[in-house]
């Protein structure tokens, strides 16, 4: 049994976290909550008890051994390492330590070997990467992934409740003909809008969430020579980030041939009948587990490309499940304390 802190559980994430927990049977021997001050007076119910939330400070990872933690970057840098020198093992949702090459950036089902060579930290990558590196490493393995071009149209849940609560705001406020609550959290409206950009803009004219992918993608596959063009768009969807994805491969690719690596890839769907006009849709993936693709088709000018479309629920695989598949890799290891 594990004594575990959840840090950040009552965001968006973590509250699918401390669900996870429970749903998946974590070998939970204690567990505790931890937050800035602006959380403190509020309490989570786990397994039928409430814990008042506490006050995240160094003494609080006293006996630790996992911390599952997703707070914004700047209380990660300051936190993180304290856990570690306590004994914890961090798995941290930010971005803080992505790309530091002393922390193992992990998703299961591409990289487990990676969780091993921790030293206290572990990455839990961007959303839209988590997604795309599942559906990519089947192909990679077989047919060596050269270039991936993608533009996501990811979800306000990713920015968090208050995305969540801005695109409600702004789209009661259309619907009643008044006018729209200035956006906060998001550059322009989202409501009955697209916006391309998600994070900061860079000085090479990409976002940083575009980067992101660009960057994390190499880790996680480890091939420096992947080359990603993202666009990342925010549009007006609750739940799970849609990704289009077109990916050159070093041999020659055909629907058949993805079809017949992803049939027992894991952690991923295939759903793609046309005839049935079935393919994922970011509504009814939302709450599941697996990545799902489909309107998977050649490229009609170049036989060493294939076109896809892949779906995940952004607060799941994309960063909730993928920190608990995490945890549970690290029991099975015994590689915490
Ligand atoms: O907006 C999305 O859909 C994903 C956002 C992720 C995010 C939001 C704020 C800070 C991140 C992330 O995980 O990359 C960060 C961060 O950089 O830690």
């Amino acid at each position: 049994m594990k004594n575990v802190a959840v840090v950040g559980a009552s965001g968006a994430v973590g509250e699918v976290m401390v669900q996870l927990l429970l749903d998946r049977k974590f070998p939970v021997g204690s567990i505790k909550f931890l937050a800035s001050e602006r959380s403190l007076g509020k309490s989570i119910r786990f397994k039928g008890e409430d814990h008042p939330i506490e006050l995240l400070v160094p003494q609080a990872f006293r006996g630790v051994d996992i911390v599952l933690s997703s707070t914004p970057g700047p209380v990660s840098r300051e936190f993180s390492p304290i856990a570690a020198e306590a004994g914890a093992v961090v798995i941290d949702n930010s971005s803080t330590f992505r790309m530091d090459p002393d922390v193992p950036l992990v998703v299961p089902e591409v990289n487990p070997g990676e969780i091993a060579r921790h030293k206290g930290i572990i990455a839990n990558p961007n959303c839209s990467t988590i997604q795309m590196v599942v559906a990519l490493k089947p192909i990679h393995n077989a047919l060596r992934v050269r270039r991936v071009i993608v533009s996501t149209y990811q979800a306000v849940s990713g920015a968090g409740q208050s995305g969540i609560r801005e695109l409600w705001d702004q789209t009661e406020a259309r619907v009643k003909g008044q006018s729209l609550p200035n956006p906060s959290k998001f550059a322009h409206p989202i409501a009955f809008n697209c916006v391309p950009q998600i994070d900061v803009f860079l000085p090479n004219g990409y976002t940083k969430e575009e980067m992101k992918m660009v960057l994390e993608t190499r880790k996680i596959m480890g091939d420096d020579t992947i080359d990603v063009c993202p666009t990342c768009v925010r549009v007006p969807v609750l739940h799970s980030h849609s990704e289009s994805i077109l990916i050159e491969t070093e041999k020659p690719i055909t629907p058949e041939i993805a079809r017949h690596l992803w049939a027992n890839a894991p952690g991923l769907t295939v759903l793609d009948d046309p005839s049935q006009m079935m393919y994922p849709l970011p509504a009814s993936t939302q709450g599941q587990d697996d990545v799902y693709v489909g309107r998977i088709r050649q490229d009609l000018h170049n036989p060493h490309a294939l076109l896809f479309w892949c779906v995940g629920d952004n607060l799941r695989k994309g960063a909730a499940l993928n920190a608990v598949q995490i945890a549970e890799e690290l029991v099975k290891l015994g590689s915490t304390k």
